[in-house]
């Protein structure tokens, strides 16, 4: 999973990456401070992982990961190269979802107002990708070439509902990489976790970027004495959630690891995240749910009592499933 941390210059971005990754990428009070992105692993908070490491006392316990990537800030006109531009707009394509940072912790604050700026410029790169296409398409379909015209329909659609604001016809050609097909979460940097945001009709998360990066530099014991705690892991479950991600689990080995994959995906599918060939030779799995685990305390226990199920390629895979996939 790849997040794109973007937004307007000089928001808190990368002062934001740096909380979340433990980095030291460059944070400075001048737009333009990042460049070349900056790339950092976090691992998923993650209580039931912590629990299966009690119970079966694995010699690794491997949570799920996220990679969250800190991208040059954007401005208005960025589609047309303003600013960083295009290039910025490349690195924003490879993204599995972004993030964006709006900026509250300064004396104006309109989130509205940023997050249309950045959609707007995102929109702008989209209608001239599929315009672009549809000029190089439209000669061989105006030649009556069957299959050109049938592609030059679905690019028309797709050019129909980017206008209309709406990403969900781009997955007809996926090939095009449209950036407003990429779901986005919305964090509000603050001066307080408190302070009253602006109404928006967009969801809004609070986080006070520079805090973070303060409290990560801190002891346990000074963390208590000053009495802050950190929201960072309340952020990426709250990223989970609006991705609609779950985990699951093998128990492989001398290893218990935590994968994450979106709510509705297949036994077969799910087990392609481990490895290709776990999807290509997939015959069934074992499953039971961590929450029968807890109840019984041990795999023994659910195996005498007939809680292990086993469940073809179809099984829809649920949150905290515990899987042994055979191949
Ligand atoms: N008071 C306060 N200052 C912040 C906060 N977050 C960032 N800043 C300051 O804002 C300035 C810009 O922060 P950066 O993290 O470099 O911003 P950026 O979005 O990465 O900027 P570019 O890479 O230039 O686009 C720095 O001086 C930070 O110290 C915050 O939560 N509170
Ligand atoms: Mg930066």
């Amino acid at each position: 999973m790849q997040i794109g941390i973007i937004g307007l210059p000089n928001v808190g971005k990368s002062t934001l990456f740096n909380a979340l990754t433990n980095a030291h990428a460059a944070v400075a009070d001048y737009p333009f401070t990042t460049i070349e992105p900056n790339i950092g692993i976090v691992s998923v908070p993650d209580t039931r992982l912590k629990k299966l490491g009690e119970i079966y006392k694995p010699e690794k316990l491997t949570p799920t990961t996220i990679r969250f990537v800190d991208i040059a800030g954007l401005v208005k006109g960025a589609s047309k190269g303003e600013g960083l531009g295009n290039k910025f707009l490349s690195h924003i394509r490879e993204m599995d979802t972004l993030v964006q940072i709006v900026s509250c912790f300064r004396d104006n604050c309109n989130p509205s107002d940023e997050i249309e700026v950045i959609k707007t410029e995102l929109f702008l790169a989209d209608l001239e990708v599929v315009v672009r296409k549809i000029s190089s398409v439209s000669p061989r379909a105006k030649c009556g070439i069957k299959e050109a015209k049938e592609e030059l329909e679905i690019l028309y659609q797709i050019k129909d509902s980017i206008e209309k604001g709406d990403a969900s016809n781009s997955q007809l050609s996926p090939e095009l990489q449209l950036l407003t097909s990429i779901p986005v979460f919305y964090l509000v940097n603050v001066k307080d976790i408190n302070s009253k945001i602006p109404e928006s009709k967009y969801e809004l998360v609070p986080i006070n970027a520079k805090l973070e990066s303060e409290i990560l530099e801190l002891s346990d014991a000074e963390k208590k004495e000053l009495e802050v705690k950190s929201d960072l892991d309340k952020l990426i479950l709250a990223g989970y959630k609006i991705l609609d991600l779950i985990t699951f689990y093998t128990t492989v080995g001398t290893e218990i690891r935590a994968w994450n994959i979106k709510r509705g995906t297949s036994a077969q599918k799910a087990a392609g995240k481990i490895h290709s060939d776990f999807e290509k030779n997939f015959i069934r799995a074992e499953v039971f749910n961590f929450s029968e685990l807890e109840k019984y305390g041990s795999e023994k226990a659910l195996r005498e009592n007939g809680l292990i199920r086993v469940e073809g390629k179809e099984y829809i895979v649920k949150d905290s499933d515990v899987m042994n996939i055979k191949i």
